[in-house]
C-alpha cells in the first residue's frame, strides 16, 4: 500500500496511526503542497491529503479522506479491529471522530499557524518556511479572529476530553477506538505550544501512549 501524504500534516498522520494500529505494511510518498494537486484532483476528485493506494488487485485505485481510509482498513483487515463490539458504542466513535476530523482538527490547524507566524516563528525562521505558512494562513482565512473562534472550541473540547480520558483512559468504550486515534492525531499539533504543554499535561501523555500503542512516530515537541 501506498500512502500519500504531506509529511507535516495531522490529518496524514491519523491515517498513519490507523496503519500502524492495524500492522500494515505500507509505504509513503511525500507530496508538496501546490503541487499534490496535479496528482491527487485526478484519483479522487478531491485536493486534500491523506489519500491511500491499496495498490491491491479488486480493490479501489484510491481512498481519498482519513475516515474514510479508516473504514477501508476494516474492511481490508478485519483484526485487529478498529471498531468497538457494542454497537451504540461504536455509533458514539464515529460521531466523535466526525466531530474532530471536521471541527477539532480545523481548530487545531488555526491555532498552531497562528503560533508558528508569532511566537512561534523561531522553530523555522526560513522565508521558505514562513512563505508556506503565509500560503496556509491564506488559504485557510486564518486571522486573529478566526483563531479566537478556534481557540474557545478547543476549550471546550479539551474540557471534554479530559472528562472522558480521566474516567476510563478511552473516550468510548473499553478500548482504543476511532475517537481516541482521531483526538491523538487531530491534537498532535499543539505539543510545540508551551501554553497548551503547561494548562494540558495529560493530554500529551495520551497521545504518547496511543502513537506507541499504533508504533507511530511521535509528533514534533513529544
Ligand atoms: N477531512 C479530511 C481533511 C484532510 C485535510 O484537510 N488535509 C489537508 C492537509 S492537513 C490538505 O490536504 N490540504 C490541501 C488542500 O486542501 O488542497 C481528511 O480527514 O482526510
Amino acid at each position: 500500500m501506498l500512502l500519500l501524504q504531506f509529511s507535516t500534516s495531522h490529518y496524514c498522520r491519523k491515517a498513519r496511526l490507523g496503519l500502524g494500529y492495524k500492522k500494515i505494511k505500507y509505504q509513503v510518498e511525500n507530496l508538496n503542497p501546490g503541487l499534490h494537486i496535479l496528482k491527487v484532483k485526478s484519483l479522487t476528485g478531491l485536493t486534500t491529503l491523506p489519500v491511500l493506494l491499496p495498490q491491491t488487485e479488486g480493490q479501489p485505485e484510491a481512498i481519498a479522506d482519513s475516515t474514510q481510509i479508516f473504514k477501508f482498513l476494516e474492511n481490508y483487515q478485519k483484526e485487529p479491529s478498529l471498531l468497538l463490539p457494542d454497537d451504540i458504542q461504536q455509533t458514539e466513535a464515529w460521531m466523535l471522530e466526525d466531530w474532530l476530523d471536521e471541527s477539532i482538527g480545523t481548530a487545531t490547524r488555526f491555532v498552531y499557524y497562528q503560533f508558528r507566524a508569532n511566537e512561534g516563528k523561531s522553530f523555522n525562521p526560513s522565508l521558505s518556511s514562513q512563505i508556506i505558512i503565509g500560503v496556509v494562513r491564506r488559504q485557510y482565512g486564518i486571522n486573529r479572529a478566526s483563531v479566537e473562534l478556534a481557540t474557545n472550541r478547543l476549550i471546550t473540547a479539551l474540557e471534554f476530553l479530559s472528562i472522558r480520558w480521566r474516567e476510563s483512559n478511552y473516550l468510548v468504550g473499553d478500548r482504543l477506538s476511532v475517537a481516541d486515534i482521531a483526538a491523538a492525531a487531530l491534537l498532535s499539533p499543539l505539543a510545540l505550544i508551551p501554553h497548551y504543554r503547561q494548562k494540558y499535561p495529560w493530554l500529551f501523555e495520551r497521545i504518547v501512549q496511543v502513537h506507541q500503542f499504533c508504533s507511530e512516530q511521535l509528533p514534533p515537541g513529544l
